[in-house]
């Protein structure tokens, strides 16, 4: 059995539990308590704020977590990092009132930066010898340049709205985040195996992102050129339609060369082009 601590409500939670199901573990929304078996995996999810995620995978009380990289740099327990999940995506950085004529770290020297994560900040102001006064506050960061609690702001960003909303102006990234996997560091065997089926899952689901199964009909004449602009991935599939002289053509294509590769097949003559998502990619 492998417990598996997520968010239990926030930006992460639909996310993670997305990406659990998707590598085939489904857990009943309905009846979420604080944890759930999963009737499929040998899995069962915990629920958590993800500030005590870190620290409950350091522990061994759970096994595994989902969480923002941000929380497990901030809260520095013993966790490996084993898998980035690819959402989540934000960045933590340093942001002054717009008005400002910051050039470089020097402008923080003797100034007041309110933050949630004052581990990070900690560690970038020492790494750039740069003393500043670090004011930890729990929420609402971004106000505390307008109401005269600090002179600049450490926080999260991802569109940047937020900061343009409270007249800020982001001056240096310190950390790009997502959502990653992290795992205690001294699993037993019996949870080392189950952990690489989930991770063996998860790079199947991952390795179709982007990809898209492509049939269409073809001239038999035309199927050297076809596999030509499109190689596949050993090669096309080309089974015989029942038409004489013309073929079904399959091939996987990623999603973003998707239409020239369309446009360059039609041109050789293929018809009733079919686009359908592709799942997962097991190797
Ligand atoms: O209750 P719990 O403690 O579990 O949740 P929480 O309120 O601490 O965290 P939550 O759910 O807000 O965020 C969870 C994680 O999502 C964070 O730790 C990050 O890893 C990640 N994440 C991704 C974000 C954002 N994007 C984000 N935009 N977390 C917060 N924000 C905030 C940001 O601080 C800003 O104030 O959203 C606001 C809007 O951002 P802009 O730049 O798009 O305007
Ligand atoms: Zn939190």
């Amino acid at each position: 059995m492998l417990r598996i601590a997520i968010q239990a409500k926030g930006r992460l939670n639909e996310e993670s539990i997305a990406l659990l199901a998707e590598a085939g573990i489904t857990v009943e929304e309905g009846k979420r308590k604080l944890l759930t078996r999963s009737a499929d995996f040998d899995v069962e999810v915990l629920y958590l704020r993800d500030d005590d995620i870190p620290q409950a995978v350091a522990m061994g009380v759970a096994d595994l977590g989902i969480v923002g990289l941000n929380e497990v740099e901030e809260k520095e327990q013993r966790v490996e990092i084993i898998h980035p999940l690819g959402f989540g995506k934000c960045r933590l950085s340093i942001a002054v009132p717009k008005s400002e004529d910051y050039a470089d770290v020097r402008w923080l020297e003797g100034k007041r930066v309110a933050t949630s994560y004052p581990v990070i900040l900690r560690h970038f102001l020492d790494e750039k010898g740069v003393k500043a006064e670090i004011h930890e506050i729990a929420g609402s960061v971004e106000i505390a340049p307008v109401v005269g609690m600090a002179d600049a702001i450490f926080d999260i960003v991802s569109s940047g709205a937020t900061l343009i909303t409270n007249g800020l102006r982001e001056v240096e990234t310190v950390l790009k985040s997502e959502a990653v996997m992290i795992a205690h560091p001294a699993l037993a065997g019996d949870k080392k195996k189950l952990l690489a089926q989930l991770l063996f899952r998860l790079e199947a689901v991952e390795r179709s992102r982007g990809l898209k199964y492509v049939l269409m009909n073809l001239p038999d004449e035309r199927i050297a050129a076809a596999t030509a602009v499109l190689p596949g991935m050993k090669s096309p599939t080309v089974l015989p339609l029942a038409l004489p002289g013309w073929s079904s053509f399959h091939v996987v294509i990623r999603e973003k060369e998707l239409w020239t590769k369309i446009e360059q097949l039609k041109s050789l003559g293929a018809e009733d082009i079919l686009v359908l998502s592709l799942e997962k990619m097991i190797r």
